[in-house]
């Protein structure tokens, strides 16, 4: 490593600076996390793959150890540290990724301002919007009602509503792939609005939704699928095989 003096103290240099960034990043990650699946396919993208990502268990609370409580006060996954850096929160940690790293791997912002305001939009359009139609009002009410409730007129009629608004969400996204200039969501290259798009129909996909009625977003699915960094951030028990039946929460739309 070479140092340089200067007035405001010691300074590594250009590459040996960097490497010592990668050398010195941390991941904490949990399997079937959607914000730690994002968080990975992000810094895959980056070149960042290598670096130390500790799996916690979620069953054996590993999310609350100390180790995370110190860097995330919610004692969350993903929790993140480059260096001294603490970087909480998927989104941002993505965001951070970028901004630190744009020369790195993907370029996963556009500089274009318009070309940046669409990523970003669609971006956030995709987590707002999914994950309150797929995750909060679909699995997240199947997963907190126990198995008496589920057998009450609440519950269906909850799960009902709950099913159509998930249906029309993920026709507005097949809408908008198929009148994408390219394979991706915003044109022809991968962005930051695909890492967070991915995930979410991945996670339709892992709760029983097979896309028949869907053909672009299949088509995304199946592609995205294949691609380096999706491939090397799958969550292990995913391929352990489906989910039992009565968990495919998504299946009947
Ligand atoms: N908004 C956060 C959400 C993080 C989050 O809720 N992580 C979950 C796993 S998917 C978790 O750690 N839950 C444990 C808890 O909240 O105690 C992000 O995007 O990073």
């Amino acid at each position: 490593m070479h140092w340089r003096k200067t007035p405001t103290g010691l300074h590594a240099s250009g590459r040996e600076l960097f490497a010592m960034g990668k050398k010195d990043m941390k991941l904490y990650w949990g399997s079937g996390s959607q914000p730690c699946f994002r968080v990975m396919i992000a810094l895959h993208e980056k070149g960042f793959g290598g670096i130390d990502m500790k799996q916690i268990i979620f069953s054996e609370n590993g999310h609350k150890c100390d180790e995370i409580m110190v860097k995330n006060h919610r004692g969350q996954v993903p929790t993140f540290n480059d260096g001294d850096k603490i970087v909480n929160e998927s989104m941002a940690i993505c965001l951070y990724l970028e901004k630190a790293y744009p020369n790195e791997g993907t370029k996963l912002l556009p500089d274009d301002p318009a070309k940046f305001a669409k990523v970003i939009q669609t971006a956030i359009e995709a987590q707002e919007n999914l994950n309150m139609k797929l995750l909060i009002n679909c699995v997240y009410i199947a997963w907190t009602t126990s198995a008496a409730d589920k057998e009450g007129e609440e519950y269906k009629s909850r799960m009902k509503a709950g099913l159509e608004g998930a249906k029309k969400e993920l026709e507005i996204w097949e809408g908008k792939l198929k009148k994408s200039a390219g394979e991706f969501i915003c044109g022809e290259t991968f962005t930051l609005a695909d890492v967070v798009l991915f995930v979410f129909v991945a996670t339709a996909v892992r709760f029983g939704n097979n896309l028949a009625n869907l053909p672009t977003l299949r088509t995304y699915y199946d592609t995205l699928s294949n691609r380096d960094s999706i491939k090397a951030s799958w969550p292990p028990h995913w391929k352990d095989g489906d989910l039992e039946q009565s968990k495919q929460v998504l299946r009947d739309m």
